[in-house]
């Protein structure tokens, strides 16, 4: 019989598993499966939406309760020597599955999915008897404590959240972070299914091989994982296909399945490969593998996989300034800027393909290259990975794991081994994947709680006898399931991480660099100094898109920037003084919402700029800096956090700074960082400057022109001549210094100005970089003569399309256009000095809707 399979995804309802309340103690309905308890109170009028206002408290009450599910199914058609089997893909957290009240499914880890066959209970009964299928979800945040309090021997540290979270396998942001809100979902959060089957293909691994760049061959052996029945198993024949773009490039039929390990496993030489780039280096190639399993030629089931064809290096090699840290795709080094990503939602099941999609859409037009799958979250849905091949951008996946001292007794180990097992397993085929990480933040946790951690003690069984258990986790099950199910993927064992060193080591392995908002606080100025081999964490709040901020205040008379349900909207300690500090130090400040909102992000834009500029530079210096993810790209709910980009998928001004500098070609104009504060506001006498371009195209530019500029901020002349560098010859990926001696004399020059850079290739600019005294608030930004002129043209796919032309009489900092949803525009946050128009395109601004509105600092 072929495979058929049933979604169970509708007819379901749910109630308070204790509840002496009435109205919680009859069965409602469940809208679709997979849900969270959370969406279906809402869908049942028993909860109000709580990410508006203070709702998250008036939700707290869900967090402490036990629900049951339940559908009722009919008895299938069960033929002769078939299977019939029930597939979770998620049951959130601690789930016991019945059917007909008899349990045949106990679970505790979310991360897991299961299959439970079912056959000997339905093949007592005949076809169409109906079938009782509970699952009862016990209080996840109780038996957390309940746990906690069991292993009292254990050092139950770690920051963010209730830290009895470590004893549970479940998204650690639930019990609420910095950024997010206490939501302990509970439910059928990834699918549910019910197939009946001779055979089927439990598993479809298209592993690469081989491959040989310059022979330009590639070795791909498929091996399928088969699930039969004992009377079909014998004769089963496996056919592989495998095609491109639609067309079969190669096929092998007649395979026999291995009976002892039922395996079957063929193995194809592919020519001339065309390899998978991340965007920006080529194309993203992915190829289809499909095996069919068939039984006296009956076809009974099939599966397909995605794969591409790609090479992937983690480069970790002495040199001048340590060790290296950067990622080498097809033999090409990449710098990898980009973002960590939270998970999208506080409820996941809300997240749809769609949703998914936009936001690696966003960083590819962000021109970011890289995003890190972050240790609090989940292993995230195939549709999240699936845009990432499709699109270019390669994912960083940590384990999850998250700012704790994880236990280590026997039964969670297990559980984590199948987790890490289960996960590897779904997601190894997908080209993007290019590194598998431990841990979040799990070593500084060791640091900070002063764990014990000898690198030099290589028997895993002393590290489970040490308060710091989760060693073994992190250099021992981890790494071996890697090894094993996912062999050609790097694996590290925490970000940070540095072959044991502390993890503040700024020569080896990745790093997270808080001393900017967090820790001492240092200027953003100096962000590129303070930089590691690679860069995986750093970042600054900033207030979301006004719009947002509207979505979830609801009194008017709470838009002010320090009302309480603005604070209780940020999770971050001492977001008030650090957002604070950060505003005093730098801009003149203000007490309206609007300008307050433009004025955190102005600062955030420039955080990101600083650092990704300098760090993108030092990519040219022996590879000091592999990469830099920025904290965060995204929100759970609407929020004020370190997020470029809210959780309307509304950009921040930073968003535009990280993706010019992230640009194929770049110039840079710096000069050196005179602190204001220590020297008591006294004005530099000299300031050095350096002229540089960054480039990560793979081949030389040859003939290209650096023009630098000298501006007054006060009337905008030209101070110096323009200096003019012609034929410049640009490194392919890497840095091409252009002046690393340049001196600003301010006693002969005491205007203050700015340094303009532009950068031409064959007669367009390409690139533009403005340096700035700094701080901002002690310069008059008045009266910049700015001129913002739309024009209206057609793309030239024809699409109506609005152009901006834009130009000033003085220099003017961050002029940022307003985010409207379904209306894109190509730049913003941009810096305009005179005779040098700009142009803004905009998209999807439909003819008479009102023109963006703008603003700029000093404005
Ligand atoms: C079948 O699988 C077993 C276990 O992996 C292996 O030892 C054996 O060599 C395989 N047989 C064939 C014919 O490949
Ligand atoms: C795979 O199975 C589906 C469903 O039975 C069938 O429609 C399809 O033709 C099969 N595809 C291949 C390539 O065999
Ligand atoms: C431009 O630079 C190249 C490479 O350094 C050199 O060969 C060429 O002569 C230069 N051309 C001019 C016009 O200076
Ligand atoms: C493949 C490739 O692009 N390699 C270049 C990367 O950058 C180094 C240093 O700039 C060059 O020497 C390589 O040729």
């Amino acid at each position: 019989m072929a495979f058929y399979q049933q979604q169970l995804s509708t007819g379901w309802t749910f109630r308070d598993r204790d509840s002496e309340q009435s109205d919680l103690d009859t069965w409602m309905p469940v809208p679709a499966i997979p849900s969270t308890v959370q969406q279906d109170l809402i869908a049942n009028n028993k909860l109000e939406n709580p990410y508006i206002g203070f709702n998250e408290l008036k939700a707290r009450w869900v967090n402490e309760k036990s629900w049951v599910y339940r559908h009722e199914f009919q008895r299938p058609k069960i033929p002769t020597g078939a299977k019939v089997a029930l597939g979770f893909d998620g049951l959130d957290t601690f789930a016991s599955v019945t059917l007909d009240g008899k349990t045949i499914l106990e679970s505790d880890n979310m991360f897991l999915g299961h299959r439970v066959d079912i056959t000997e209970a339905l093949l007592k009964s005949t076809e169409g008897k109906k079938y009782v299928l509970e699952i009862e979800f016990d209080c996840a945040q109780s038996r957390a404590r309940e746990i906690r309090e069991k292993y009292p021997d254990h050092k139950w540290v770690g920051f963010n959240g209730d830290i009895a979270r470590l004893a549970v396998r479940k998204a650690q942001y639930h019990w609420g972070w910095d950024w997010g809100p206490i939501i302990m979902t509970a439910g059928i959060w990834r699918d549910v299914r019910l197939e009946v089957y001779a055979a089927r293909v439990a598993d479809l691994w298209p592993k690469t091989t081989n491959i040989d760049f310059d022979g330009k061959r590639a070795s791909v052996t498929a091996i399928a994982k088969i699930d039969a029945s004992s009377s079909t198993s014998k004769d089963l024949k496996a056919s592989f296909r495998v095609s491109l773009r639609g067309h079969e490039i190669a096929r092998q039929d007649d395979i026999s399945v291995n009976t002892t390990d039922q395996t079957a496993k063929v193995k194809f030489e592919i020519t001339d490969p065309e390899l998978w780039w991340p965007h920006g280096y080529g194309s993203q190639t992915l190829y289809e593998v499909t095996v069919s399993l068939s039984h006296d030629g009956t076809e009974l089931h099939n599966t397909t996989k995605k794969f591409g064809i790609r090479s992937a290096e983690t480069v970790q090699q002495p040199d001048k300034h340590g060790k290296s840290f950067f990622f080498r795709i097809n033999g090409v080094d990449v710098f990898c800027g980009g973002s960590c990503w939270i998970p999208a939602d506080s409820l996941l099941p809300s997240i749809d393909a769609e949703r998914y999609r936009k936001w690696i859409e966003l960083m590819v037009a962000g021109g970011q290259v890289m995003i890190r799958v972050w240790g609090g979250g989940i292993y995230e849905d195939e549709k999240f990975y699936e845009a990432c091949d499709e699109l270019g951008v390669l994912v960083w996946q940590d384990f999850m794991f998250g700012c704790g001292n994880y236990p280590a007794w026997p039964e969670i180990l297990e559980s984590i081994r199948q987790e890490a097992v289960y996960n590897v397993q779904r997601l190894r085929h997908h080209p993007s994947i290019v590194i598998y990480v431990g841990n979040n933040e799990d070593y500084q946790v060791q640091e900070q709680a002063k764990l014990t951690y000898d690198y030099d003690d290589k028997n895993p069984n002393n590290w489970l006898k040490t308060d710091f258990p989760a060693r073994y986790i992190y250099e021992k099950v981890l790494p071996e399931v890697v090894a094993e199910y996912s062999p050609a993927t790097f694996y590290h064992p925490g970000s940070p991480w540095g072959d044991g060193k502390i993890t503040s080591d700024p020569t080896v392995g990745d790093m997270h660099q808080w001393n900017v908002w967090h820790g001492t606080q240092e200027k953003y100025q100096i962000f590129a100094t303070l930089g590691g081999r690679f860069n995986s964490e750093f970042g600054m709040e900033a207030f979301p898109h006004l719009s947002t901020i509207d979505y979830f205040v609801e009194n008017d008379a709470d838009k002010f920037p320090q009302s309480h349900v603005l604070d209780f909207h940020n999770k971050a300690d001492g977001h008030e003084r650090r957002l604070a500090t950060y505003l005093v130090e730098n801009l003149r400040t203000a007490t309206d919402l609007e300008t307050y909102i433009y004025l955190t992000q102005v600062v955030q834009a420039e955080t990101m700029m600083f650092g990704y500029r300098g760090w993108r530079k030092q990519w040219g210096d022996s590879r000091h800096c592999g990469g830099a993810l920025l904290w965060q790209l995204n929100d759970c709910w609407p929020t004020i956090s370190w997020a470029i980009v809210d959780y309307f998928l509304r950009p921040k001004p930073a968003y535009y700074t990280v993706k010019r500098a992230l640009r194929q070609l770049t110039v840079g104009v710096q000069r050196e960082h005179h602190d204001w504060s220590v020297t008591h506001a006294q004005p530099p006498v000299k300031s050095g400057y350096e002229l540089w371009v960054a480039s990560s195209y793979r081949h030389e530019v040859l003939n290209a022109t650096v023009e630098l500029r000298f501006l007054s901020v006060v009337s905008g002349r030209d101070l110096r001549a323009p200096v003019v560098y012609d034929n410049v010859t640009i490194t392919p990926n890497g840095t091409t210094d252009v002046l690393t001696n340049g001196v600003i004399d301010h006693i002969a020059e005491p205007e203050p100005h700015v340094l303009s850079a532009r950068l031409w290739v064959d007669g367009q600019v390409v690139a533009r970089d403005v340096d700035w005294p700094q701080p901002f608030k002690y310069l008059d930004l008045s009266d910049r003569g700015l001129e913002v002129r739309p024009e209206t043209t057609r793309s030239a796919a024809g699409e109506r399309q609005q152009i901006l032309r834009v130009s000033a009489r003085k220099p003017v900092k961050c002029l940022v256009f307003e985010e409207r949803d379904g209306v894109r525009v190509s730049d913003s946050a941009m810096d305009i000095v005179p005779g040098d128009e700009q142009v803004v395109t905009i998209t999807g601004l439909a003819e008479g809707d009102a023109p963006l509105k703008y603003r700029y600092l000093g404005q």
